[in-house]
């Protein structure tokens, strides 16, 4: 046991009127919605990055918070541990992410590094015997060390791929042997700085061969996780590849690999595209590569990339909306990709930052539940598109330019425009809120 918790108690469901600050006013685990209890809709996930290595730096400062795990040994790295698994049970978390970085000392060599990881993978093991805490999803960190500053599949010295690829295989064992249920891909430093140095044929088509590995490898261990590509246009690459869903569908498609891999889709990312965190999923789930998610937001004035805490209930409502639409979550869930700001310095504010975004994401999901059971939003939609149910209409799809015209002419057609309703939308949304 660590003491840096002391004094916080495991965290409950009391309602919304309790005046207990380290409750839960909506997020109830047990409650039932459409069929399925809170929690199983949810699938919360603390990420290990945010919480337990971030140090409270900036670009223009360094560590703010004071953590006695903070330290490159093996010792400390395990009192992180302690902690990370304190938090997760006050929370009542069902599940956690990490990269290999977050969670073991970084080593002069691989050999070491490989080493490092396995003996806290096996630690995790032990407290996860006893814990209710388990793996939404592993993942690599090949963008911090400066071997890749120009990137990990896509860099242009075949033995950084060589690295990439060995860490990548170290990273999917980890996560298959804690039970993970999905392996992440975020290729960080996956683009460019500047095209004058960048030959992007080469370099999509070594993203894709590593990818493919990643597949392979999957395949030939028979495990049943779920491989996903985390989209993201910039930051810290002027470009990255895996620009949003869009770009990362094409590039599936492109290389064959649409039915082996599919979407772990971040608000924040969303946001730096040019795209709400509702179109990337409604985009997503009319794919069917609706993976996952990792739930944040961005400073809508800096146009950063954040990583705040989600507190936008109407976004979230429309979010969690898309997600039920796609069928809800099977093996993703909600990742909070969220750090307390760099002022917010002690355990409590850790505690309390998750309970406000789990609370936000339990009334998002009961606003998008009632939207989606009422069916009135559904049926304006519907009602919309009427006219494609009609046999002549369905018949056109199958007919061809020369015959539409003959029939226009002959039928005189002069479509009359109708109301798209936005404003009557709008208003039928906020009923739920
Ligand atoms: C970075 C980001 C990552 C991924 C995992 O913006 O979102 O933390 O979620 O590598
Ligand atoms: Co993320």
């Amino acid at each position: 046991m660590t003491d840096f918790f002391k004094g916080i108690q495991a965290v409950k469901y009391e309602g919304p009127e309790t005046e207990n600050e380290f409750t839960f006013r909506y997020y109830n685990p047990d409650e039932v919605i459409m069929g399925k209890r809170m929690e199983d809709h949810l699938r919360f996930a603390v990420a290990y990055w945010h919480s337990f290595a971030y140090e409270g730096g900036d670009p223009f400062g360094g560590r703010t918070f004071d953590r006695p795990w903070f330290g490159d040994s093996m010792d400390a790295a395990k009192l992180k541990a302690d902690a990370a698994f304190e938090m997760f049970d006050i929370l009542g978390a069902p599940y956690f992410c990490f990269h290999d970085l977050d969670v073991r000392p970084e080593g002069k060599t691989f050999a070491e590094n490989k080493r490092n990881l396995e003996e806290i993978v096996d630690y995790f093991a032990q407290k996860m015997e006893t814990s209710k805490t388990k793996l939404l999803w592993g993942t690599a960190n090949l963008f911090t060390h400066r071997r890749f500053m120009a990137g990990a599949a896509t860099n242009p010295d075949p033995e950084v791929f060589a690295y990439s690829a060995a860490t990548i295989k170290s990273c999917m064992d980890a996560t298959m042997k804690l039970g993970g249920e999905n392996y992440v891909l975020w290729g960080g430093r996956e683009g460019y700085e500047t095209l004058l140095n960048t030959d992007l044929t080469k370099e999509a088509e070594h993203a894709a061969r590593m990818l493919e590995m990643v597949v392979e490898y999957k395949h030939k261990m028979g495990w049943d996780g779920q491989i996903l590509i985390e989209p993201k246009p910039q930051e810290p690459s002027k470009h990255q590849y895996d620009f949003d869903v869009a770009t990362v569908y094409g590039f599936l498609k492109r290389f064959g690999l649409e039915n082996e891999v599919k979407m772990n889709i971040e608000q924040g990312h969303a946001i730096l595209a040019g795209h709400s965190f509702e179109h990337e999923l409604a985009l997503a789930g009319s794919l069917g590569m609706l993976g996952s998610i990792d739930m944040n937001r961005n400073d809508y004035q800096s146009g950063w990339d954040t990583d705040q805490f989600p507190n936008n209930v109407p976004e979230m409502a429309l979010a969690y909306y898309e997600v039920l639409k796609a069928g809800g979550f099977t093996k993703g869930g909600t990742n909070f990709d969220a750090r307390i700001r760099r002022q917010s310095l002690d355990a409590e504010d850790l505690i309390l930052s998750h309970i406000g975004g789990m609370d936000c994401c339990a009334r998002g999901l009961k606003a998008a539940a009632a939207m989606l059971e009422d069916g009135k939003l559904e049926a304006a939609r519907d009602a919309r598109y009427a006219g494609w149910d009609t046999d002549g209409a369905k018949a056109m799809l199958g007919s061809d330019l020369a015959s539409i015209q003959e029939r226009v002419l002959a039928d005189n057609v002069n479509p009359e425009p109708r109301s798209g309703r936005q404003e009557r939308l709008e208003n039928l949304v906020n009923r739920y809120l």
